[in-house]
């Protein structure tokens, strides 16, 4: 993967298919002469231009051919993303033509980039540490606009700037440990209160960033939220309306849903996976009873779950069965079929679980649905407190996780007395983590698990 810089790399840098513009691009130390092979240019040389569009014509040079009109940008090593020369050529959105462009820069000399390559070479130039790498993913492929803008302030340099202050300050505390521990007669001793001190406000750092990934792991995956009742009490057409597709088969039958089925809605910029699901019911058809079981499982594994019952029959055991069975878990209790006259003893079923969170809807009819995605959000997001910063991958979760570990235990150690060379050890065990963190430390493993999740020409 850590592969040689030296080959000129060469990749279509626009998605795959027809399109208004297509962009070619080029990196590496022969990027201007090998595009210049491939594109004529009117006017003055791109040298004397550079970040500036100049147009001209892409030239099939084996057969004097003009292919497409377009314009050509040429950008040195010192002002490109890559840190080597970069040239980007702008031709028509049209597959064939690009991949023909591409085809010629490598008869020209050039190598098809492998995916990420541009971003890996920026990185292993010292363009980017691995977190901007990181968010720079993050950003072409969020999926919502609140995530997309954590990512481009995370390429900024946001949380970069706040991991790297977070190592100067270990840093400086290893460095007065060592000299107190090198100088124990001078004036270098250092009071357990400062180191106590020292090691909290780091800690402190860390869990905030830790906690953060509770909001940024909904931001990245969305909340999964199953539609769990009986049989028959309208999860389906529930599901369908959320969703505003007839995805999920509905019949007047007890029993119709069987297996699971997933499906994305966004509700004010917060992904959440909706899951329809197998009703639970009495079952002797062994295809039910595995959808049931699977139901469970669904359910015991959301983030949350609305609990649907059906106001046009009485509750029966059943029911309450369900409310106490998820009684520990976040739900929404959803009294369906409100355009029916009712049956169901309300007062009951609210008492039951009396913090629950209730929304009397009609799904057939669309009634009050609003009311329905609002309480959602209420009730399954994690609280909204005021980031700064928001940690999106659990990987980085994991290293701030075991950076804090061998610190809170340095801080144990020093509350109990202990001090000088134990405490100093304990406390450099940190560091691996956080060069792995910021990427100073680099590693195969983490680098190809990166970058396997690029595009190419990116
Ligand atoms: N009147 C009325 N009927 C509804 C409403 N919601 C669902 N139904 C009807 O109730 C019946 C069952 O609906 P489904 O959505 O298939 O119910 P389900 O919970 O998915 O059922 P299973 O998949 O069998 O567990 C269908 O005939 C629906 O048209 C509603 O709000 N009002
Ligand atoms: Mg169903």
């Amino acid at each position: 993967m850590i592969q040689t810089l030296e080959d000129t790399i060469i990749a279509v840098s626009t998605p795959p298919g027809p399109g208004g513009i297509g962009i070619v691009r080029l990196s590496g130390s022969e990027a201007l002469s090998i595009a210049q092979k491939i594109f004529a240019i009117k006017g003055l040389a791109p040298e004397k231009r550079p970040g500036t569009l100049c147009f001209g014509y892409l030239l099939d040079f084996e057969r004097q051919e003009t292919l497409d009109a377009g314009y050509f940008c040429y950008f040195p090593a010192l002002k490109s993303y890559t840190r080597e020369e970069v040239v980007e050529i702008n031709l028509h959105g049209s597959p064939v033509l690009l991949a023909e462009a591409v085809r010629l820069g490598i008869k020209a000399g050039a190598r098809l980039a492998r995916p990420g390559e541009f971003t890996l070479r920026a990185y292993l130039n010292g363009r980017l540490d691995i977190i901007q790498v990181e968010a720079i993913n993050d950003l072409i492929r969020a999926s919502t606009l609140d995530q997309a803008k954590v990512s481009f302030n995370q390429l900024q340099g946001s949380l970069s700037r706040k991991i790297f202050s977070t190592r100067d300050k270990l840093v400086e505390l290893l460095s007065l440990l060592e000299t107190s521990l090198e100088f124990p007669d001078e004036d270098h001793g250092l009071q357990p209160e400062t180191i106590k001190g020292l090691l909290n406000d780091l800690l402190k750092c860390l869990e905030k960033l830790i906690k953060s990934y509770e909001q940024g792991r909904v931001m990245m995956e969305g909340l999964t939220v199953a539609l769990l009742g009986k049989t028959n009490v309208g999860k389906s057409t529930l599901f369908n309306a959320l969703l505003e597709e007839e995805r999920s088969i509905v019949t007047p039958h007890p029993g119709t849903t069987r297996d699971y089925i997933r499906e994305n809605i966004q509700v004010d910029g917060v992904l959440m996976r909706l899951v329809d699901m197998a009703g639970f019911g009495l079952t002797e058809h062994p295809v039910e009873e595995e959808g049931i079981k699977r139901s469970q499982k669904v359910a015991e594994e959301a983030d949350g779950l609305l609990l649907i019952l059906d106001v046009s029959r009485k509750e029966d055991l059943q029911d309450l069965n369900l409310l106490e069975r998820f009684k520990n878990k976040k739900k929404v209790l959803v009294f369906n079929k409100c355009d029916l006259k009712p049956e169901i003893d309300w007062n009951r079923m609210i008492e039951f679980c009396p913090d629950t969170p209730v929304v009397k809807i009609s799904a057939l009819r669309g009634t009050n649905l609003d009311e329905l995605k609002r309480q959602m959000l209420t009730t399954f997001s994690p609280d909204q407190a005021k980031q700064e910063e928001i940690i999106l991958h659990e990987h980085q979760k994991i290293l701030l996780e075991k950076m804090k570990e061998p610190l809170a235990k340095a801080l144990g150690m020093v509350e109990s007395g202990y001090g000088g060379e134990i405490v100093v050890e304990e406390i450099r065990g940190a560091l691996t983590p956080l060069g792995q963190l910021t990427g100073e430390i680099k590693s195969q493993e983490v680098l190809e698990g990166i970058f396997k999740r690029f595009c190419v020409g990116k």
